[in-house]
């Protein structure tokens, strides 16, 4: 019989491949892992106690905040803040970024990003949410405080990225940039254990994943893409959590979509604490992750933290495709001069 391997065990595994590694970003993995299942814990009791529900509040991009949103949050911060690992942190649900002064992270040299609970419409009705984290290497003088540049660098400059979904069973999933494994917590030992060693996502799928109710706000090119996975029978899924619907396609292949719309002409994702951690790992796993306007993800310049971006990611043939429809199909827009 093949013995368990815990995250933590892996973790300490992996470091013995960076030979200058500190431990640090060790150190800060584990953390993670020891917030996701505090929040793990309060997600599964949701219907219990009364943390269910709208807290009344808006984040800073105008949605409105699940109590669990805040609790996740709250937790997250907690834990990173006293892991000493890391000197800043940056969360959807927080307006700017949180310096840790450097008594508390004796100068640490990384920086955390996160979506405490993406997909949070879904946690009233029982429907699986996740949380999404990256991590950066400061660029700052770290004898100083973090700054703004440290959050602002460009998904190719991530050090590690990786989710974890509240679902039927919890499951981490994270890259250091050397391949994509998961973790499924059990919950008789209180340990996330490999289960998911290597992921590799199918070249194409079945399954396509776009909010279809959106269809006709939609530009042409991607309409005519939508109407051509349909053509095919693929199979249409949406959950409307993101790291959700891209756990299938990671597994199974598949495509997700978020494309502009007139409510969100630049899209509506996240570009540092969605889009950039989940086009790492799903590149880490051989697939492709593109916006609908066809520059890579991980390539977007990031101007602000709360930053949107449109996103075509999964399996790579099926990007492929959809890049080939928005060439052929995409009507040139017209400038003060003429066609663009
Ligand atoms: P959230 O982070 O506030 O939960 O929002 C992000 C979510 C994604 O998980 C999901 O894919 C999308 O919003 C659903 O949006 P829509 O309802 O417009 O399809
Ligand atoms: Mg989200």
């Amino acid at each position: 019989m093949n013995r368990t391997v815990t995250l933590d065990e892996f973790i300490i595994q992996r470091q013995k491949d960076f030979p200058y590694a500190s431990g640090e970003l060790t150190g800060l993995l584990r953390d993670i892992g020891v917030a996701a299942k505090i929040v793990n814990r309060e997600v599964n009791k949701a219907g219990l106690v009364n943390i269910l529900g709208v807290s009344g509040a808006e984040n800073k991009t105008g949605d409105t905040v699940q109590k669990l949103d805040i609790f996740a949050n709250d937790k997250l911060i907690d834990c990173l803040k006293n892991s000493g690992e890391c000197c800043g942190i940056a969360s959807e649900e927080n307006e700017t970024f949180i310096p840790i002064p450097s008594i508390e992270s004796k100068n640490a040299k990384y920086v955390v990003v996160f979506d405490p609970l993406d997909g949070s419409s879904n946690i009233d009705v029982n429907v699986s949410v996740g949380t999404i984290f990256g991590i950066y290497r400061r660029k700052s003088d770290s004898k100083g405080e973090c700054q703004l540049e440290d959050f602002l660098q460009k998904g190719t400059e991530l050090v590690a990225a990786g989710y974890v979904i509240y679902g039927t069973s919890t499951i981490l999933v994270y890259s250091t940039g050397r391949g994509v494994n998961g973790f499924t917590l059990d919950p008789s030992i209180g340990e996330f254990c490999l289960s998911h060693r290597d992921i590799k996502i199918p070249d194409r799928g079945n399954y396509y994943s776009v909010n279809q109710g959106y269809y006709l706000k939609f530009d042409i090119e991607m309409r005519r893409y939508i109407d051509y996975c349909s053509d095919l029978n693929l199979r249409l899924r949406y959950i409307g959590s993101m790291v959700s619907d891209i756990h299938r396609i990671l597994l199974q292949g598949g495509i997700f979509l978020y494309p502009n719309t007139r409510k969100y002409p630049l899209g509506k994702l996240r570009l540092i604490y969605e889009c950039n951690p989940l086009g790492f790992i799903v590149e880490q796993a051989g697939g492709k992750a593109i916006t609908c306007q066809l520059e890579r993800i991980l390539e977007l310049e990031p101007k602000e933290l709360h930053q949107r971006a449109t996103i075509a990611i999964g399996s790579p043939a099926m990007v492929d495709e959809m890049k080939a429809f928005v060439e052929r199909y995409s009507v040139p827009s017209v400038t003060n001069n003429g066609v663009s």
